[in-house]
């Protein structure tokens, strides 16, 4: 069986590792969102295909959800010392590693999908990591600041800021010039079910159906597509998409980001919908169902992965 998933961040990896406990003879491959890439100190640093990374090699750390497990961070404040900015952003040093590798083989001329094979190979995720597309397409936030309109990069935002500034627009740079990734539509097209990770709705899964052949390819496939909702009784699990789905008009709830995301009998995205017990949601075209939805851990995980399965 072929499995896909578009996935984000921290609750992209998570899920991933319960489809991979639910289906360890399936053949699974994650279309990443690089929308949170960026360029710091010098390093190529792509967070959503790094959380999916060290999740599903059981290296992350469980309670800040992204980065190493055992992490330090004396280069950091090594960086500090010397004033270098930005101060804001958590450089671990093991995470640094990575950043190295990757932006070593960035500057030979290497594709970040050819890249992220490699530096996945280490690893033997048992789940193929496609970035979504291998030309930059980092998500940037209009806001007011200091009376005056700009666009601040989206880690900018999200960690300096904690979001704490109205988002006005999100905007992927270059997403126009961008196109899938090697791999990702055949991903797409062959599978036999599609899935879309509870991930932030806006700047994860949003980016990655922003691109325009992505968003055909799903629209063409012939694999039923389940999405698993971010949103439990009203709130997001982790992250902040209750401070990105307003700037897009959305209600922060299973109701609002299904409607949201739509059915695909009517040229949008969804078969089915997993909402959490308790939460209900009525989107016409769309099967729903309600099922447990804290991913607390990897069984936890894969009965979540099962039931949107069993919908498809
Ligand atoms: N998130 C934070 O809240 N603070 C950080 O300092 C931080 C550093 C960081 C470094 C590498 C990396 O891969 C992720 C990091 N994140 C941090 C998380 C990241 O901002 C978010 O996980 C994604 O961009 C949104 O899913």
């Amino acid at each position: 069986m072929r499995l896909t998933v578009l996935a984000g961040g921290i609750g992209g990896a998570r899920f991933l590792r319960g489809v991979r406990a639910a289906y360890p003879d399936a053949t699974i491959t994650a279309v990443v969102n690089t929308g949170d890439d960026v360029t710091l100190h010098g390093l190529r640093i792509c967070p959503d295909l790094d959380s999916c990374m060290y999740t599903l090699a059981g290296v992350h750390d469980h309670r800040r959800g992204w980065g190493r497990t055992g992490e330090t961070w004396r280069i950091k404040a090594e960086l500090e010392a010397y004033g270098a900015e930005p101060t804001w952003f958590g450089l671990g040093d093991l995470d640094i590693a990575t950043h190295l590798v990757r932006t070593r083989m960035l500057d030979a001329g290497y594709p970040l999908s050819d890249v992220t094979a490699a530096i996945c190979e280490r690893w033997q995720l048992g789940v193929q990591l496609l970035p979504m597309s291998d030309q930059r397409c980092e998500t940037h936030v209009v806001v007011e600041l200091e009376g005056a309109r700009k666009a601040i990069h989206f880690q900018e935002w999200w960690i300096k800021h904690r979001a704490s500034l109205d988002p006005l627009a999100f905007v992927q740079v270059g997403v126009d010039q961008a196109v899938a990734a090697p791999g990702v539509l055949e991903a797409i097209a062959d599978a036999d079910v599609l899935l879309v990770a509870p991930s932030n709705p806006v700047v994860s899964i949003g980016t990655i159906l922003g691109l325009a052949d992505i968003r055909a390819a799903v629209v063409e496939t012939s694999a039923p597509v389940v999405g698993v909702s971010p949103i439990v009784g009203g709130a997001p699990v982790r992250g902040m998409a209750d401070r990105c789905l307003p700037a897009i008009g959305v209600e922060v709830s299973a109701q609002g980001v299904g409607a949201h995301y739509g059915a695909r009998k009517t040229g949008g995205l969804l078969d089915g919908w997993l909402v959490a017990s308790g939460d209900t949601a009525d989107v016409p075209g769309v099967e729903v169902r309600a099922v447990p939805l804290l991913m607390t851990d990897d069984e936890a995980s894969a009965a979540i992965a099962r039931a949107a399965v069993e919908l498809a």
